[in-house]
């Protein structure tokens, strides 16, 4: 679009909204001001780069696709999310799994991991101008075959977890320290049985313990928060997921950790947007992965649906935005990569705008006076306000491309990046492990 065209359309949006009662410039400074966690395994379909060639077999979870051009090292991974970060616009985070360290080409095991192996991606994290958050990473490795980690009956392995744990929030605190802003370090473990449970409590009380000694060092949340992860079933944990969403939420509170709501993460027709002003209710914050479960916790890429929208319009009006982190989840091995990356959070953005361009003083007043019929009027008459000119406007004015023209790019990265890694040297056969 012109340059003069799209200012045109921008401010006459603004009047449009302006009568409305919405200043759009105050709404814009607020989308500024929420940084995106992109999560680094869209890159690479959950492979890590611990060992050369192969992943660690053990299960936990799994990627489906092989399009072609998948990150094969680090320094592939950073260039494609170098790429995916010049198309997003504004200030963003990135969210790292522990299995992404840098060893030299020599395995380290988990529990013996430490801030020195993830140097190169805060130096890296640092000159792009971005956040960091982590993850230990519970699943792809010998000691999760058995489907159970910190929750495991034996005790050697639950320790062998649990000092993995301590080692990642140490690590967490480190890349907070150094980058100025905390890392949130996000606790999800893939325990479950496939059938029917002889025990459903045991499971659950070792993990309470596992966690509990995890969670002993006092760390300042000035440079870590912690987070906690609930799954309703996994691949393999059809019949029992110990770290269910009570579960996790009755930690939660009682421990006055984050809550992670995933969106995949509950039953089919259930949704997260409803679940956000209860924990925050609770919980001293939250953090979002933002996912598309298509019948299941499939790990779609996010696209602008109802539910997207549902969950942007609460944390707006929720007024504790401080307290909410918002990183995306899915890994969508069929497609570009980088393109998954840059539409997932592109979306995320655009329901955010949506949602901080709504008049909801209004909205609350009618509500209370129990005009339901004007109610639901006018939440229909939003939907076809022009906030695309506001986004294309946002856009320019972050260096980004508007419209469709940011696939352009994408496609010629494609040609002269991507389509030049041959697929030997991949570190994973995607739906192998
Ligand atoms: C798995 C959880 C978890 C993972 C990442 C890779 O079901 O959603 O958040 O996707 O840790
Ligand atoms: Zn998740």
């Amino acid at each position: 679009m012109k340059k003069e065209n799209l200012n045109q359309a921008y401010r006459i949006a603004t009047e449009q909204y302006a009568e409305w009662g919405v200043n759009v410039e105050a709404a814009l400074k607020t989308l500024e001001s929420i940084p995106i966690s992109l999560h680094c395994w869209q890159g690479d379909d959950v492979g890590g780069f611990e060992t050369v060639g192969a992943v660690l077999s053990g299960g936990g979870i799994q990627a489906t696709g092989n399009y072609p051009g998948k990150a094969r090292t680090i320094e592939e991974l950073r260039g494609d999310l170098e790429k995916a970060f010049s198309l997003i616009p504004g200030r963003h985070r990135l969210n790292l799994h522990a299995s992404y360290l840098d060893n030299g080409g020599k395995y380290v095991e988990r529990d013996q991991i430490e801030p020195r192996h993830f140097q190169g991606w805060i130096d890296w994290a640092k000159a792009n101008h971005l956040g960091m958050d982590f993850n230990p990473t519970y699943f792809s490795h010998p000691k999760a075959a058995d489907g159970f980690t910190l929750a495991h009956a034996d005790p050697a392995i639950r320790q062998f977890w649990i000092e993995h744990g301590i080692a990642c929030r140490r690590i967490g605190a480190e890349i907070g320290r150094q980058l100025g802003t905390p890392a949130v370090n996000n606790v999800w473990i893939p325990d479950g049985y496939k059938d029917i449970p002889a025990d459903r409590a045991a499971p659950r009380e070792r993990l309470v313990e596992s966690l509990d000694k995890t969670f002993a060092e006092p760390i300042d949340p000035k440079f870590l928060l912690d987070a906690v992860e609930a799954k309703l079933f996994g691949i393999g944990a059809e019949s029992y997921t110990a770290g269910s969403a009570e579960f996790y939420l009755g930690y939660a509170i009682s421990r006055q950790k984050l809550l992670t709501l995933d969106a995949g993460h509950f039953h089919p027709t259930e949704v997260i947007s409803d679940k956000i002003s209860s924990v925050l209710l609770f919980c001293p914050g939250l953090l979002l992965h933002v996912s598309r479960p298509v019948r299941w916790d499939s790990d779609h890429v996010v696209i602008l649906d109802d539910e997207l929208q549902a969950i942007a319009r609460e944390l707006v009006r929720s007024g504790k935005l401080d307290r909410i982190h918002v990183g995306l989840d899915y890994f969508d091995a069929s497609i570009n990569r980088v393109a998954a990356w840059i539409v997932g959070a592109r979306n995320m953005l655009k329901a955010l705008l949506v949602a901080l361009l709504e008049p909801t003083a209004r909205l609350r007043e009618i509500e209370l006076a129990q005009d339901f019929t004007q109610r639901l009027v006018l939440l229909e008459e939003l939907k076809s306000l022009p906030w695309s000119a506001v986004w294309d406007y946002y856009c320019a004015q972050k260096g980004v491309p508007a419209g469709f023209d940011w696939f352009d790019e994408i496609r010629r990265y494609e040609q002269d990046v991507l389509a030049k890694r041959s697929a030997s040297l991949a570190t994973v056969e995607a739906g192998a492990f």
